[in-house]
């Protein structure tokens, strides 16, 4: 029976960091703050956006939120986040993802200044990320890796399996396990024997966006599963792209969703938007 990995508990040992960090920053004068720019209504967007909200309140940040409608134009949209690179006061965007199909997601993620970029989406932090000279980490991959460390779960030389090759998921996730010197497999849609893979994992991470996908059979006993899902299962439950009851019999750690991985990216996001502030503000 695997360990359950406690995303909320590391994330609240991370956050108790950025905070006393943050507490030393305010005393000085300075009070990070983070803009958040959701578009539209997409229920999940909410509920993301408002516990980034809530995480900036807990560490000491200040944070505005910038809910635009559903059918804001490109162009209004450039404008905002023009408004709030050239803001001093701001100190981390974060444009919430998904944008509404009028809008190109990558020209808003080229338009936000890199410096400011605390999502490391646009292709100047991605290029840092693939070199391994990283100020700013991409959030999830970042908290699936403390997650990793919280358990003391070595990676060098270990075959490490990521299924899904997003941009905001899968490709960071495999330079960060590559940096530390995991044997990284890639797997997509297209992938042929999935499971002869995923069987050869020692630590395999889910990044589909399939309901419980992941089952005990692709499975090699005692491996090490990271459920990065977030999806509805047929009751409209929360669940991962992992099936939980079945793989936690064959894993020997696996995270929960909720309160796993979720959890992680936002501690992460806190992080990230504390590092922005003392970069713009010369502190080491
Ligand atoms: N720009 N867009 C941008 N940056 C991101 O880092 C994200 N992501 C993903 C979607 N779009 C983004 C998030 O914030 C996914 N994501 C995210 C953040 C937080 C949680 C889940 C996904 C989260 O808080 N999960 C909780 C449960 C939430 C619930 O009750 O619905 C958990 O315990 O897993």
């Amino acid at each position: 029976m695997a360990k359950i990995i406690d995303g909320k508990a590391v994330s609240a040992m991370i956050k108790e960091s950025v905070a006393q960090q943050t507490k030393e920053l305010v005393s000085s004068g300075i009070k990070p703050k983070l803009a958040v720019v959701i578009v539209g209504d997409d229920s999940a967007s909410r509920v993301y956006v408002n516990n980034k909200k809530k995480a900036c309140e807990v560490v000491g940040f200040e944070s505005v939120e910038y809910a635009l409608s559903k059918d804001t134009t490109q162009e209004e949209l450039l404008k905002l986040i023009e408004k709030l690179n050239n803001d001093k006061s701001v100190n981390g965007i974060l444009c919430q993802l998904p944008l509404p199909k009028q809008i190109d997601e990558e020209a808003i993620i080229t338009a936000i200044s890199p410096l400011k970029d605390v999502d490391a989406f646009h292709a100047e932090n991605v290029g840092h990320i693939m070199i391994g000279n990283y100020t700013f980490l991409p959030c999830t991959p970042a908290g699936v890796m403390e997650l990793l460390k919280s358990e003391n779960i070595e990676i060098e030389g270990k075959n490490c399996v990521i299924i899904g090759r997003s941009n905001i998921v899968g490709k960071p996730m495999s330079m960060l396990l590559l940096q530390k010197n995991g044997t990284v497999t890639i797997c997509h849609s297209k992938t042929k024997n999935l499971k002869e893979i995923t069987k050869s994992a020692d630590i395999l991470v889910a990044a589909i966006g399939v309901a419980k996908f992941v089952t005990a059979d692709m499975i090699k006993p005692g491996a090490v599963v990271i459920d990065v899902g977030m999806n509805r299962d047929e009751n409209g439950k929360l669940c991962g792209d992992v099936d939980f009851d079945d793989v936690k019999q064959t894993a020997s750690y696996i995270t929960p969703v909720p309160g796993g991985v979720g959890p992680m990216t936002i501690a992460m996001l806190m992080q990230n938007t504390l590092m922005a502030a003392k970069k713009q503000n010369n502190i080491n």
